[in-house]
């Protein structure tokens, strides 16, 4: 362990880690009766409470009681920015019209897109802002946004632009991908090439020089776009120094998984449809897979994920929310680490896993955050649990008594912290 000695700015003690961290070799990574130690929004030092340095001279001190601590949740898997509503779509899909009807009919991605092109950007925040404090409420400390509800320049700037102002006013840090090849809006009807061609010259350069967004994502389905208009998008994207990353085998298998492992993308995500030729693709790669049973859910769907196979074949997993008004309208990673479990078979320490440390790698940022360890940003979340199976098996309403967003510490609202 890392010796330390003198100031720092906090010191978190009588605490369970979760570090997550694989290095650390037990369940979770715990490391039981333990201690942080924090400074300039690093991790400088963690362990066992009784090998705390005894110089040291913590500007702050929390006393954990013997709660758990795991990483910040990372949802690494939203639309969250958008406007207007899709409730009626619910009912139709109960009716018996399917998603993809929807979307041939006008509705789906399009009503959305409809209602986000004629929102300003002050109202856009404004409808957005509940969705980001739902999850910052769960201990979330970075999120994922995409845009893909503008379809012309101009919206999805507009989308871009919100993230990055709810970043400036919440402590939270949110990734910014731009999916302006999300659906074919009706003015290119018919025109899907060159609807992308105009996605590749004329917004992606406007993107990549106004540093709006750090990847880029596209529908590739066939109520989308095909595989050679998602290879053209990334190969601007690369072009541009852009990460890429996919939704892929949503509603079928197109093959996109393979595609976007060529590419090195991030992550490949839905992967209901996956084959095995995709789950071999990963395999050798570094892609990681991830899962959104959310959309799964409201969606009805029947198709489960390769889950044993991306198990078998050791492929990083990670849960989302896929927050969107269409086909996950839900703000809440705990429910996800649950419906993961339920739905999807994963363990509980998967689910966790799923939210944290493979989800750092499906944005990138595997190198900085993700599990606790000296060196990594302190970003944190402390849960009055018995256990962090909790996390995962329960959904009684708790909430973490604390978050750190580096090194910083939010909110400490259960009373047993503040007396
Ligand atoms: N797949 C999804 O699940 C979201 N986007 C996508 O490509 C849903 C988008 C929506 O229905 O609004
Ligand atoms: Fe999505």
């Amino acid at each position: 362990m890392t010796k330390i000695t003198g100031n720092c700015d906090l010191l978190i003690n009588n605490v369970h880690l979760a570090t997550m961290d694989p290095d650390v070799d037990s369940h979770y990574g715990e490391i039981l009766n333990a201690a942080v130690v924090i400074h300039e929004g690093i991790i400088q030092w963690l362990g066992s409470s009784d090998q705390l340095p005894d110089n040291l001279q913590p500007e702050k001190t929390i006393n954990g009681q013997g709660q758990w601590l795991t990483p910040g949740l990372i949802d690494c898997h939203t639309h969250l920015v958008y406007a207007g509503d899709r409730s009626r779509e619910f009912e139709q899909r109960l009716e018996g019209v399917s998603y993809s009807e929807i979307a041939r009919q006008g509705g789906g991605i399009m009503s959305t897109v409809n209602a986000t092109r004629q929102c300003s950007l002050d109202q856009l925040i404004e409808q957005s802002r509940p969705r980001l404090e739902a999850l910052i409420s769960e201990g979330v400390t970075t999120v994922e946004i995409k845009s893909g509800y503008g379809l012309n320049l101009e919206t999805e700037l507009k989308i871009l632009k919100a993230a990055r102002e709810l970043e400036q006013q919440y402590p939270v840090r949110i990734e910014k991908t731009f999916l302006g090849a999300h659906t074919l809006p009706p003015e290119y009807s018919g025109k899907a090439d060159e609807y992308i061609q105009t996605v590749c010259e004329e917004m992606l350069p406007v993107v990549a020089e106004e540093k709006l967004a750090s990847s880029v994502d596209v529908f590739c389905e066939n109520i989308a776009f095909n595989l050679q208009q998602t290879e053209q998008v990334f190969q601007k994207a690369k072009n541009l120094g852009l990460r890429v990353k996919l939704h892929a085998e949503q509603l079928s298998d197109s093959q996109g998984t393979q595609l976007a492992t060529r590419y090195k993308a991030l992550s490949v995500d839905h992967l209901e449809y996956l084959g095995d030729e995709g789950v071999n693709a990963l395999e050798n790669s570094t892609t990681v897979a991830t899962l959104l049973p959310g959309a799964f859910y409201f969606l009805r769907e029947t198709r489960l994920p390769p889950i044993d196979k991306l198990r078998a074949s050791g492929i990083p997993m990670a849960l989302a929310t896929d927050l969107n008004p269409g086909t996950s309208p839900l703000a809440s990673l705990r429910l996800m680490m649950n419906m993961g479990c339920t739905l999807f078979g994963l363990t509980p320490s998967e689910a966790l896993a799923g939210v944290t440390r493979n989800a750092a790698r499906a944005v990138g940022l595997q190198d900085k955050m993700g599990i606790i360890r000296a060196g990594y940003q302190a970003d944190l979340a402390l849960w009055p649990v018995q256990n962090p199976a909790s996390l995962a098996a329960t959904l009684n309403g708790e909430k973490p008594s604390l978050t750190v967003f580096e090194g910083r510490v939010l909110q400490s609202m259960t009373r047993s912290m503040n007396r």
